[in-house]
């Protein structure tokens, strides 16, 4: 393995803008994902002057506002951060699956890199349980994911 010829992202977000798009639909657990991926930033070099929140009203409304961040040009990544709970809504499956879709359009469309945090559980258990407890943290998941493909694109 030691021969092979290998790019690979470093995990330093110093320099890097990053664009926050949280839901305030579920805030409570949404609020702990946006705790954990700035935490995170702010654990590998990154700024939290450079790290913007922008408020969405529910996980529907994230592609439309993660298309008009992306194609401002002024952040290098974004991450996307709610949560659509199943027990909640007779529609989580559109709402989730709309979202996710929506969200992956973007990123290919613009090239502008997307950290996924989007949480779809079937109970609230399961949300907190995602969201700093026992299952981890999606939101520094989605920080940590986001921040490598920055830099590997960068590296390409
Ligand atoms: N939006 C969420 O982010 N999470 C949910 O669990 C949810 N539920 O339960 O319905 C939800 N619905 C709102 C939706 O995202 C839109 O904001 C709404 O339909 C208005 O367009």
């Amino acid at each position: 393995m030691s021969n092979l010829r290998t790019i690979e992202g470093q995990m330093n977000a110093q320099g890097l803008k990053f664009a926050i798009v949280a839901t305030r639909f579920n805030d409570f657990i949404v609020d702990r994902l946006v705790g954990g991926a700035v935490d995170y930033l702010s654990r590998h070099g990154g700024s939290v002057d450079d790290i913007t929140v922008i408020r969405v009203p529910g996980a529907f409304e994230m592609p439309v506002v993660c298309q008009k961040v992306a194609k401002s040009g002024k952040y290098d990544a974004i991450i996307a951060l709610g949560a659509v709970i199943r027990g909640a809504t007779p529609h989580f499956e559109y709402v989730s699956g709309e979202a996710t879709k929506g969200i992956a359009h973007v990123t290919l469309d613009t090239g502008v890199p997307i950290g996924f945090g989007l949480l779809t559980t079937d109970n609230i258990e399961q949300a907190v349980e995602r969201a700093g407890s026992k299952a981890g943290n999606k939101g520094v998941e989605a920080a940590a994911a986001v921040l490598e493909t920055v830099r590997v694109l960068q590296s390409l």
